[in-house]
């Protein structure tokens, strides 16, 4: 979620902690495998082999064997789980426990721990199964993000935040990760990081995923910080834990036949300085002096992401990727910043092939410059789609009652999204909410205020307009009335939207016991009545009497001409820009940067446990895969030259570049001993192979 454009971070969060200039080194360690950390849980606690024969129902057995039936008795009866099932339904989840699959929409969940591939579930009758072709442009995306799970933000999780900042001693404020990880660290009592994971394990569960789809929903957008693959020294994350729940993320979608949009929403040195990536503060990611090397360590993150999620066991359940989240694009400017897609891009496609259904829909954040600008870029790109997160709550406030909106989403996004289609291609929101206002507890951020009191920190002034907590967050005593506006307002949005992705399914509870930003949970809005049940009944709120009707070109669905993108295209967008501009440079010319080189060996992300029966044929997968699908991607990972001088890769930018930028390499050379050995307490390296 943005702030809006341009605003200026507050003096009180500007570089939060006093930090040595430290050049930081990507770690080159011995190869760890980590396969017995990552193990994902799915709990097999099934006795015997079943069958892969997808029944329509439990309750009518496909029957394939009569040594094997496929029933719905629970394991605990000694009898053999179902596979699949329908509406009513019993489930056994990954952790043994069981429910009952509640889905109104026809969907059907599959899961077989033999086959453990097999993507034969479908979320409702009218999306496509896993196993067969999403038609972009045509079947629509309906998702919700995961927001506040793998990248953990104070107003989606509040109680995790307050209840650190409440036992924390040592450190200042907690305002985003960074500083909740490090009070975490202090809080040894109470299990130190753990905690974070303690968090993984609870806020989001299998269930959420049921729930997902038994919504209307077809999709999750899925945030993942970096950290999710390695940390260096120094970074305040914490490392490699939550790839292994995205892992099972991957599991339980495939079981409920959800498609996944990975979105990359967390980079080092930040991609833009806010809380939600990871630390508030300055950005480092194409801007100031570290950003070149930034973005190329970013690069190895999202070609082993690609790597990993293009190898069949994956790639139909993880259809899209989002390579970087909200980067500063008017900061950074528009050439620099496509050139950098680009090479994500090129690291991608390079990874997957070209071609539908080889590998992920690329999507590429708008970088908040507006959408007629991407216009024409990348012709002939395979895959490639816009993310924009269009946002009502964080310009001018008003006190005007939300039926007052009910066609306000139409009016302002419905023609450029549309347009949009047209003119680059297919366009998604990756994030949308209900909220008009800025109202709820540290929807800013902690201790940022809110425009609407008046009270906003940034950008005032800011008269003050009313009462958050009595004009908008007061929902349990909403009126029929204003619930049904709700409902609306989410329509209009759906339908100028087209393809979309609520922000979020889940804000938890403050320690107070209530969500107290309402407007931006879809699970809340189904609970209490004012998110439609069914999202397809948000077809036509708009009235738009001629919308685009899902005629892409052949290339941007991976057709005909995909990924022949013209050489001065490509040309002009060539690695690196040749100047990047930031306040603090005293020359701007990338060459007088600091910069990786591509001679590193690779890193591959590690595979869950998950073994098929040699008989599962479904994807043709019976492993989990090596976790690099392309063996001819063989180009070093970027790493630092030798002889070169790095900074903090968090420096800010009011930094100039090392002077001279390449010496003899001698105080670099002590650094790398030295990252070397806190790395190895920091943290494992990823598994490298070559
Ligand atoms: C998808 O899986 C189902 C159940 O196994 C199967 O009947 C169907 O043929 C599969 N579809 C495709 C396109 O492979
Ligand atoms: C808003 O109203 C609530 C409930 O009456 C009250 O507790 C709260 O202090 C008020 N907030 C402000 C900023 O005045
Ligand atoms: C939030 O608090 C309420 C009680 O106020 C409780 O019923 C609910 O279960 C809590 N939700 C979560 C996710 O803990
Ligand atoms: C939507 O786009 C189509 C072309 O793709 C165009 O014909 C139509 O007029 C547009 N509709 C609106 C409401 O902008
Ligand atoms: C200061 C800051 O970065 N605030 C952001 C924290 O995250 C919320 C929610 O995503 C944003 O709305 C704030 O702008």
């Amino acid at each position: 979620m943005r702030r809006g454009a341009g605003e200026k971070r507050a003096a009180a969060y500007t570089n939060p902690r006093s930090r040595r200039k430290k050049p930081i080194i990507i770690g080159i360690v011995a190869a760890v495998l980590l396969i017995a950390a990552i193990a994902v849980g799915v709990a097999v606690t099934l006795g015997k082999h079943k069958s892969t024969t997808a029944a329509k129902d439990s309750s009518t057995s496909s029957g394939d064997s009569a040594s094997n039936p496929t029933t719905s008795g629970s394991p605990a009866s000694g009898k053999i789980a179902a596979v699949t099932g329908s509406d009513g339904s019993t489930v056994t989840a990954s952790d043994g426990s069981t429910f009952v699959y509640t889905n109104p929409f026809s969907g059907t969940w599959y899961w077989d721990p033999s086959d453990p591939y097999n993507n034969a579930a479908r979320p409702q009758s009218w999306s496509p199964a896993l196993n067969e072709t999403f038609n972009y442009g045509v079947d629509k995306i309906r998702g919700v993000n995961l927001g506040g799970w793998l990248v953990t933000e104070p107003f989606i999780v509040p109680a995790l935040y307050q209840t650190m900042q409440q036992r924390s001693t040592t450190t200042g404020t907690i305002i985003d990760e960074w500083t909740l990880v490090e009070a975490m660290q202090a809080d040894t009592a109470n299990g130190g990081l753990s905690q974070l994971e303690d968090h993984y394990k609870t806020f989001i569960t299998e269930q959420d995923f049921a729930q997902i789809a038994a919504a209307g929903l077809n999709f999750v957008r899925i945030p993942l910080g970096y950290w999710a693959i390695e940390v260096l020294a120094g970074e305040s994350f914490l490392p490699k834990t939550s790839w292994t729940y995205f892992l099972k993320a991957v599991q339980w979608a495939r079981k409920y036949g959800l498609r996944i949009n990975l979105d990359l929403h967390a980079l080092p040195g930040s991609q833009n300085g806010w809380n939600h990536s990871g630390r508030l503060g300055s950005y480092n990611v194409m801007y100031g002096p570290m950003g070149i090397a930034n973005a190329e360590r970013s690069l190895n993150y999202i070609r082993m992401l690609a790597e990993f999620i293009s190898q069949p066991e994956y790639r139909d359940v993880i259809a899209m990727f989002g390579v970087t989240n909200e980067p500063q694009g008017n900061s950074i400017g528009l050439s620099n910043l496509q050139t950098y897609y680009f090479a994500a891009y090129n690291a991608v496609r390079t990874a997957s092939g070209t071609g539908a259904g080889n590998g992920p829909m690329v999507s590429f954040h708008d970088g908040f410059i507006g959408l007629d600008q991407w216009s024409g870029y990348l012709p002939n790109a395979d895959r490639a789609s816009l993310d924009s997160h269009p946002y009502l709550c964080f310009q001018g406030q008003s006190t005007n009652p939300i039926s007052s909106y009910l066609t306000t989403p139409c009016d302002v996004w419905g023609g450029s999204f549309n347009n949009t289609m047209g003119n680059f291609g297919f366009i998604v929101a990756g994030e949308f909410s209900n909220a008009v206002t800025d109202c709820g507890l540290y929807v800013n951020g902690v201790n940022q205020g809110v425009r609407y009191e008046g009270t906003y920190i940034s950008d005032g002034p800011w008269p003050t307009l009313g009462n958050c907590t009595t004009d908008w967050l007061d929902y349990q005593n909403w009126s029929p009335a204003t619930k049904k506006s709700y409902i609306t307002f989410a329509k209009a949005s759906m339908d100028a939207l087209q393809n979309w992705f609520f922000w979020t399914w889940k804000v938890g509870n403050s320690t107070a016991g209530i969500v107290e930003a309402p407007h931006w949970s879809y699970q809340l809005g189904l609970q209490n009545d004012w998110m439609p049940t069914d999202p397809r009944a948000a077809v036509g709120q708009c009235n738009n009497a001629n919308p685009f009707t899902g005629t892409l070109s052949a290339w941007q669905t991976g057709g005909a001409g995909a990924g022949s993108i013209p050489s001065s295209v490509q040309s002009q967008l060539a690695w690196p820009p040749a100047v990047i501009s930031f306040p603090g440079s005293a020359s701007s010319a990338a060459t007088l940067l600091p910069g990786y080189t591509q001679t590193g060996p690779l890193m591959t992300l590690p595979t869950a446990t998950l073994t098929a029966s040699a008989s599962a044929t479904a994807t043709g997968a019976t492993t989990a895969g090596s976790g690099w699908f392309n063996s001819a991607d063989s180009a070093g990972m970027w790493e630092p030259i030798a002889t070169c001088s790095y900074l903090d890769p968090w420096i800010g930018s009011s930094v100039a570049p090392p002077s001279p930028l390449c010496t003899g390499g001698t105080v670099r050379r002590g650094d790398m001993a030295r990252q070397r050995a806190v790395e190895a307490r920091v943290t494992a390296t990823p598994t490298r192979r070559r």
